[in-house]
């Protein structure tokens, strides 16, 4: 079984090995690979003289710098990917697909996260929604699961998708504002479009800021079908858990974040990788029978829908190991093109209209994003199992035809490349019996557009709630027009009464009747709470440990010891870059500065022992902001003994390394935020 295992994942590493440029010990060439002899100056006539239109070393290397921007893709186009593998736990009955066949079969992936408002070079810590793209390499071609972090959608029908992102994108007059949702259009459409309630409560809830890629849960959103060896179709959700547990910033410091460092998560996934701390998930499905399709009071087509876990729960199938970064972040991260069409045998599509519409677009859009039809050769894209078909030309076509025939059927070359029957793996759609009239209608099962939003509100613990109206006060005190403020204070109002006057409170409009209209399952669900998923460790988190000259050596190395322990990292700030000593004698390398770094891009300080280090930091007022700024973020802080007097003791004020290790587990000390009202 390893052996196989480790094939399919070389297969495709051998792939794009083979379309490696080696840079290293090599001799120039141009792109025709005619050997460069000098690329400093252009070809003149005399030193002084003017450039000759013969230089094609110069023509061509400024032809190519013209053209190394593509368009960025229309939404998620901000984003950053990781190689990895899928692993199966156990022979998934219920799926025909090869991949999920047999215990331990690893399969190769390659996954890109994204915001979905922002412009490509815009900051990752916005408060946005996260595409989750998986692109499944597997020996029966590739399956591309292109989920979010958020199991619902905005809109229920593909049709408003241009008026939705319209409407969230920086306005056309001016352009402002970049990668937010702050503002009139957004919130004009939405007031206006009732079926976003529901995932307008997760945009606003912590979910929209998570703290790291590796700190999301990821969702198929759509239901999906299985198609078992018999042909027996079954529904299906799909779900990704992550094995680190799943956290958020909190806004104050998401923005912050934003502007300190805009690569916030792209980093820490590529140092992540990196350093061999792997982010992990594992992949379970939801199960709905066929004779079940119509049991629930929410229609399985409806994408603006969960089914709550209480109702069916999530089977683990397999999990999800990203163990290696790109080589280059253009050639696969950007030309990477997902299509929600491209499913195996084994897995299929639903009638969800939200989801018939991706299976036009994603094709469509890599059309004019990558130049041409020929996409799916670039070396990403390609699947491991040998493409053959008679499509050709087009721009960038990257394969070579050899046969006269180049049509089917024919008698030139034995009627090949041949069909492939159902029974040695053909792709057979799904035969669901379709009949009806024609007509451009909402089914009236899609018309409940307020319980699950209350679902969801209700399910959160209080601090979520909390987190909730302050986001939705500060979206909506951005809104100019205060009949967009208002109309958006009555959709709140239809989901929780209480709710719609703590927001309303603060956006200057007045509630009249606070009562929450009766739902259809009030029954909260715990699976919806960010606080169900606590992490085993604190891998990937990263403490800033604040020392100078003449700090606490033994301090130093048991906290590091106790942080590698739990997969967290000790980071040496200090006021300047370099070797710093100890009290003790032996050095340490700040590789961080307090003025190149901030409180912000941490997820705990710890000020270290030895009285000379701390009356130098002290003399520094950013020593005080780095505290400062944890505390209000609800960080846990460590203070060595010496320096229990910067700080009056509270909760997640600790003054060893075992118990700020402790303490990190709780993520915030959300019993500050409550100290702090
Ligand atoms: Fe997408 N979406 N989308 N989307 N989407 C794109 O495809 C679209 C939707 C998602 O990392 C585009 O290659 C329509 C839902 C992800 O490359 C485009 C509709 C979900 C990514 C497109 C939706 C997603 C995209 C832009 C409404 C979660 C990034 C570039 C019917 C289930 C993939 C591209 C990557 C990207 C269209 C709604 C997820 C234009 C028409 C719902 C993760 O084709």
């Amino acid at each position: 079984m390893a052996k196989k295992v480790k094939a399919y994942t070389n297969a495709k590493v051998e792939a794009l090995a083979s379309h490696h440029v080696e840079t290293t010990d090599q001799f120039m060439t141009t792109d025709q690979g005619i050997p460069v002899e000098h690329t400093d100056d252009s070809l003149k006539v005399g030193p002084r003289g003017p450039t000759l239109l013969e230089d094609f070393h110069l023509r061509e290397k400024i032809m190519r710098f013209d053209h190394e921007r593509i368009p960025e893709r229309v939404v998620h186009a901000r984003g950053a990917a990781a190689h990895g593998y899928f692993e199966t736990y156990e022979p998934v009955t219920i799926c025909k697909a090869k991949f999920l066949q047999e215990a331990g079969k690893r399969t190769p992936v390659f996954i890109r996260f994204s915001t979905v408002a922002g412009s490509r070079g815009s900051a990752d810590t916005v408060r946005d929604v996260r595409g989750f793209a998986t692109k499944f390499y597997t020996e029966e071609g590739n399956f591309d699961l292109v989920g979010n972090n958020i199991p619902v959608f905005f809109i229920q029908d593909g049709i408003k998708f241009p008026d939705l992102i319209h409407a969230v994108k920086p306005e056309p007059h001016n352009e402002i504002p970049q990668a937010a949702s702050a503002h009139d259009s957004f919130w004009d459409f939405i007031s206006l479009t009732p079926e976003s309630m529901h995932m307008i409560m997760w945009h606003l809830s912590d979910r929209a800021i998570p703290r790291s890629y590796a700190n999301m849960q990821g969702f198929g959103v759509h239901t999906f079908r299985m198609i078992d060896a018999k042909g027996k179709s079954r529904f299906v959700k799909f779900h990704w858990k992550p094995m680190a547990g799943a956290y958020s910033l909190v806004w104050d410091e998401a923005q912050k974040i934003a502007g300190k460092d805009p690569d916030f998560h792209r980093r820490s996934l590529f140092e992540n990788i990196e350093e061999g701390l792997f982010p992990e998930w594992e992949l379970g499905i939801q199960v709905v029978e066929e004779k079940d399709e119509m049991k629930f009071d929410f229609d399985l087509l409806d994408a603006t829908k969960i089914i709550p876990e209480e109702l069916v729960p999530v089977r683990p199938i397999g999990k999800l190991v990203l163990n290696r970064n790109p080589d280059n972040y253009f050639s696969e991260t950007e030309q990477v093109a997902f299509c929600v069409a491209n499913v195996v045998p084994g897995i299929d599509v639903t009638n969800d209209p939200l989801m018939q519409a991706r299976l036009f677009s994603y094709l469509d859009t890599q059309l004019s994003r990558l130049g041409g039809p020929n996409f799916a050769e670039i070396p990403i894209n390609r699947p491991i199992k040998p493409v053959s078909n008679h499509q050709q030309d087009g721009h960038m076509r990257q394969g070579i035809m050899k046969s006269r025939v180049n049509y089917f059927p024919n008698s030139l070359d034995g009627n090949s490349p041949h069909m492939t029957p159902e029974k040695q793996g053909g792709y057979v759609h799904y035969p669901q019996k379709v009949e009806g009239q024609k007509t451009r209608e909402r089914s009236p099962s899609f018309n409940d557009h307020y319980s699950q939003a209350t679902l969801f509100y209700h399910s959160l613990s209080p601090v979520e709630q909390e987190h909730l109206i302050k986001a939705a006060q500060f979206e909506l005190s951005k809104v100019e027009h205060a009949h967009i403020r208002e109309k958006m204070i009555e959709h709140f109002g239809q989901v929780d009464g209480e709710l719609a006057k703590k927001v309303a409170d603060k956006i200057g409009v007045k509630v009249k009747n606070s009562k929450t209209p009766p739902k259809k399952n009030p029954k909260p669900s715990k699976a919806l709470s960010l606080l169900s998923y606590p992490g085993p460790d604190l891998r990937g988190r990263q403490v800033a440990v604040l020392l100078a000259d003449g700090f606490n050596m033994k301090e130093w190395d048991s906290l590091n010891t106790a942080l590698k322990k739990q997969n967290a990292k000790a980071v040496a700030v200090a006021p300047k870059l370099g070797e710093i000593s100890a009290m003790e004698g032996g050095k340490v390398e700040a590789t961080k500065t307090l003025f190149n770094s901030d409180s912000v891009m941490f997820d705990s300080v710890y000020i270290l022992g030895g009285k000379k280090s701390i009356a130098t930091l002290m003399e520094e007022p950013k020593t005080a902001d780095f505290i400062d700024e944890a505390y209000k973020h609800l960080k846990t802080i460590g203070l060595s003994k010496d320096a229990v007097d910067i700080l009056e003791s509270g909760p997640g004020i600790v003054s060893s390394p075992m118990e700020l290790v402790k303490a990190m587990m709780n993520h915030r000390h959300w019993e500050r935020e409550e100290l702090n009202k």
